[in-house]
């Protein structure tokens, strides 16, 4: 038997503008530079990898700060329209995007860009120990980065403004269509908002109570009965526990482990459905070089989980035979 082609594009979205530390905009920088590049290439002989280099955008000043409680939306805005565009064209060029944040704020373009290119027919898993579920009415701090489901949502499209220079993007996915997985930090109105709308939610004692595999089966039940849409994955590095991913903005303890984390991206490979994934929120400027050593180095090992990387190890590429003396 032989292992299929897997197809990747690979693109950073050097973003930091939907939260207020410095530093996050320099991840994708950091995970390429401990080598993600190859160490993708390396997983098996047909992997296909094609580095789209990082989005560039310029502030629109038509749009300064035209949202109350969004703040920096005129730098949201025209990156996340170049950013759509980007995963898109990636997604109908026939390759798996692979999203390097940034902020989670970025996740409405990288969702929106595979609606794009797929049509509705997407099942989204927000795997984070935030809801991100916020508008600008009920957010608190009025980061951007903890508002992009709400954005993505059909259902909430009524709770926003008009929403200036974000016509492109459609309030397209069913809230249906999303599961939660490894919540911890979640809102007062975001838990209103995920218990009136039945959002398909499982918080770390969900995963404690069941096991991430069945945590797994149960959320694709949810958002994929038929088991044939094209799945997006966007993994925000603090779903992970502090200890296991200290440099990020908003780290909270009791979250998955490494382990549970890289099994929930080895499952996805599994299914062949992998669309598109993020991996936001590493801030190589908290923490020591240590942390930023552990938190880039847990991101790589989700992400090859993803390309099929086998923690069993891989047979030999054309025997089956252990060579004789
Ligand atoms: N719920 C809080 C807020 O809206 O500000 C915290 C959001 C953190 C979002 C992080 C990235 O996932
Ligand atoms: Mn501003
Ligand atoms: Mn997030
Ligand atoms: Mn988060």
């Amino acid at each position: 038997r032989h292992r299929s082609t897997v197809k990747i594009g690979v693109l950073g979205v050097p973003f930091d503008k939907g939260q207020p530390r410095v530093g996050v905009g320099n991840g994708p920088k950091f995970i390429r530079e401990a080598g993600l590049i190859n160490r993708l290439r390396e997983i098996h002989e047909n992997i296909d990898v094609k580095d789209y280099g990082d989005v560039q955008y310029t502030i629109d000043n038509k749009i300064s700060d035209a949202i109350p409680n969004m703040k920096d939306y005129e730098h949201m805005v025209p990156c996340a329209e170049r950013t759509s565009k980007s995963v898109a064209d990636i997604i109908r060029s026939g390759r798996i995007c692979l999203t390097l944040g940034g902020d989670h704020s970025i996740g409405v373009a990288t969702v929106d860009g595979h609606i794009q290119a797929k049509s509705e027919n997407i099942a989204l898993l927000w795997i984070d120990a935030h809801a991100d579920l916020n508008t600008n009415k009920t957010s608190s701090t009025g980061n951007t980065h903890g508002m992009p489901v709400a954005l993505l949502a059909k259902e909430l499209s009524d709770y926003w403004p008009y929403l200036p220079g974000m016509d492109w993007q459609k309030p397209v996915i069913s809230i249906r269509n999303v599961a939660y997985i490894g919540l911890r930090s979640v809102d007062s109105f975001e838990r209103l908002i995920i218990e009136k709308l039945g959002i398909t939610a499982f918080g770390m004692e969900d995963i404690e109570r069941y096991g991430i595999d069945t945590i797994l089966s149960m959320a694709l039940d949810k958002v994929d009965p038929e088991r044939n849409k094209s799945i997006h994955v966007s993994y925000d590095i603090d779903s992970l526990d502090a200890l296991e991913a200290p440099s990020t903005g908003t780290s909270v303890r009791g979250g998955l482990t490494l382990r549970e984390g890289i099994y929930i991206m080895e499952s996805i490979h599994r299914t062949g459905r992998l669309g598109a994934m993020d991996l936001v929120e590493v801030n190589p400027s908290i923490g020591t070089e240590r942390d930023v050593r552990t938190t880039v180095e847990a991101a790589i090992h989700v992400i090859l989980a993803a390309f099929g990387h086998s923690r069993r190890g891989l047979r030999p590429k054309d025997s089956h035979e252990l060579p004789l003396q």
